[in-house]
Parts: C-alpha cells; sequence; structure tokens
C-alpha cells in the first residue's frame, strides 16, 4: 500500500503521535506515551476496562463521590466555578455538579472532538448552568475563559488520572493547576491507593483479556495511522507491580525475535523485549498529601472507600 491509502490519510494523523512513537521506539528502554491509547477503539476499550470486576478504582471512586457531595458542598460553598482537567466523564461529573450548584462548568481538554461532544451531553443534562469547554493542553499553566473571571475555582482531576504520571511530572502539573486557577482555588483529586499485588496487577491483567486488547490496540494503531507493520501476535500484554516506584507498569513484550517498519523505518526486537507503555502510580494517604504539598495545595480533607482501594483528596492553594 501506498503511504497515505490507509483507512486514515496520513495527512490527518496527529504529528506528535508520529514523533512519539518514532523517538520512543529508538529509545532504550523502549516506551510510548500513554495517552496515545485513546483513539476511539482505545477510548471504547477502556470504558469496557471500567466495568470489569478486577477494575476497582472507577466503581470505588463513583461510591466515594456519591456519598461525600454535601460534605464537599459544605467545604467548597456554593457557586464556584467546577474546572474539570480532561473533557468530563458521563457518570463522574454530574455528580459533583448536582452537590456544588456551581456557577459555571469549564471542561478542559486537547482533543476537542471529545470535548464538544462531553459537552454538549452535560449542557442538556443542566440547561441552567453555563458549560464553557476550553481546549487547551491542561499541563502547562492556562488563562481560564474571562466569561468565569470572576469566580472563585474548583479544579477536579478525578479517576487517578495523576497516576500515570511520574512524580516529577505530577508535582509540575499541580503547580500548573494551581497557577491555572488562582488565588482562593480548590482542587478535588482522586488518586488510587497503595494495595496488594495480588490485587493490583489482575486489575490491570483481567480475565477477560481487555486490558490486554487495551494494550495492543496502540500496535494497530501504529499499523494503520503509521503505515506501521508490526505483528500483533507477536506481543504480550505484561502488566507488573513495581514496588520500588510503586506504580503498576504496564509493557507490550516480544514473544519472538521481531522485524517491523513504522513510517517506513526499520525496528528489531529480540525476545522478551519490551515497549513500556503506561504507568499507573498509587500513593499511600502520606504520599499523596506530601505529592500536593509538592504541587503548591494544602489538603483540607480527605474520603476513601471502607476497603481503603482510593482515595478522594480536597485541598485548597
Ligand atoms: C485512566 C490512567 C486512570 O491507570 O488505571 C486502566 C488507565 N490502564 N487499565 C489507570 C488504565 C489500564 C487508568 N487511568
Amino acid at each position: 500500500m501506498l503511504k497515505g491509502e490507509g483507512d486514515i490519510p496520513s495527512g490527518l494523523v496527529d504529528p506528535a503521535f508520529r514523533a512519539d512513537v518514532l523517538a520512543g521506539l529508538a529509545r532504550r528502554p523502549r516506551a510510548i506515551p500513554a495517552r496515545w491509547f485513546y483513539d476511539r477503539r482505545g477510548s471504547e476499550l477502556f470504558e469496557a476496562i471500567t466495568e470489569l470486576p478486577e477494575y476497582y478504582p472507577t466503581r470505588t471512586e463513583i461510591g466515594i463521590l456519591e456519598r461525600i457531595g454535601a460534605e464537599v458542598r459544605d467545604l467548597v460553598g456554593e457557586g464556584r466555578a467546577v474546572v474539570e482537567f480532561g473533557s468530563g466523564s458521563s457518570t463522574k461529573t454530574p455528580i459533583l455538579l448536582r452537590a456544588v450548584a456551581p456557577s459555571a462548568y469549564v471542561p478542559i481538554d486537547i482533543s476537542g472532538d471529545f470535548l464538544r461532544e462531553s459537552s454538549r451531553v452535560l449542557a442538556a443534562q443542566f440547561p441552567d448552568l453555563p458549560v464553557l469547554p476550553f481546549e487547551a493542553d491542561f499541563m502547562r499553566p492556562l488563562a481560564l475563559p474571562g466569561a468565569i473571571g470572576g469566580s472563585a475555582k474548583l479544579g477536579f482531576f478525578p479517576g487517578s488520572t495523576i497516576g500515570n504520571m511520574t512524580p516529577l511530572a505530577a508535582i509540575d502539573l499541580l503547580r500548573a493547576m494551581r497557577a491555572s486557577l488562582a488565588e482562593g482555588a480548590m482542587l478535588l483529586i482522586g488518586m488510587d491507593r497503595i494495595k496488594d499485588a495480588a490485587v493490583l496487577e489482575p486489575a490491570y491483567d483481567d480475565a477477560a483479556g481487555v486490558t490486554a486488547a487495551f494494550n495492543l490496540n496502540l500496535l494497530a494503531r501504529i499499523n494503520r495511522e503509521l503505515d506501521g507493520t508490526v505483528p500483533l501476535d507477536a506481543f504480550a500484554h505484561v502488566a507488573r507491580w513495581n514496588d520500588d516506584r510503586a506504580r503498576i507498569e504496564m509493557h507490550l513484550a516480544a514473544t519472538r525475535d521481531v522485524d517491523f517498519t513504522v513510517d517506513g523505518r526499520p525496528f528489531a526486537m529480540a525476545t522478551g523485549e519490551t515497549i513500556h507503555t503506561e504507568n499507573s502510580h498509587k500513593y499511600g494517604p502520606r504520599d499523596a498529601r506530601i505529592l500536593l504539598r509538592g504541587g503548591g495545595w494544602t489538603p483540607v480533607a480527605e474520603w476513601t472507600d471502607p476497603a481503603g482501594l482510593f482515595a478522594v483528596i480536597l485541598a485548597e492553594a
């Protein structure tokens, strides 16, 4: 096939995806950022992951949010502008918006398509709430829309998304959020807790193979969008707890010696060699508070589920 004749014309491929994949496959250890999991199929597979019996974080965090609404409202007061980092979850966001009766809702996402779609759904559910989607990279400090200028902000960063970042990057992000939300801001953040590897590993390597399919879909995306020849049957999903760094790591491990090309460039991997595709850092109670303080936030309250699997923390700037 000639370049550009695939189902996605090469002109529409995100140049940052190409750059990250080519650089990530060339470096040692090989690694591709987890954000590239989420094409259409990857997003569907992630939705399926959140419903797996082994994957406790989503249902546990929703349970906590449903329980703490009145307490959060008492601590943050009504009428703040809720600023969500990410385009919002159809289940978690409405729980918070109903609890704190905000003056406006501002979802921030780098992907305009997801943002517009989820904003439309939310605006229909909350007809009296100004919904102001903001297309931007929230990893950097940003100037929020002038329309919400006056009201104090409540940042919302659920899902343990912060766990995808190394502690250094997580602290940079927390500082950027503090700068974006400004004086008097508060932040409600979800963080997954450290627990037994016997619970963590199955959550990232489920019996039905959905997480394996999610991981391997990255290779399918590379083949489709970057004119790749990666043989998917030469790779296995690996999820392992790295105790030293307190994180689950996902890798794609070559099950035989394999050669392939991506965007015309040749790569060779030996049996057992891996591509590191995701980190999911976990934080104990003190770890989480130190991380927040490192990012310029003072924890004011925290909640967990009865088993202590997951934490939702409220902090102030
Ligand atoms: C969306 C980053 C929170 O780390 O648990 C789930 C992604 N990867 N299963 C997580 C994920 C594999 C998830 N986050």
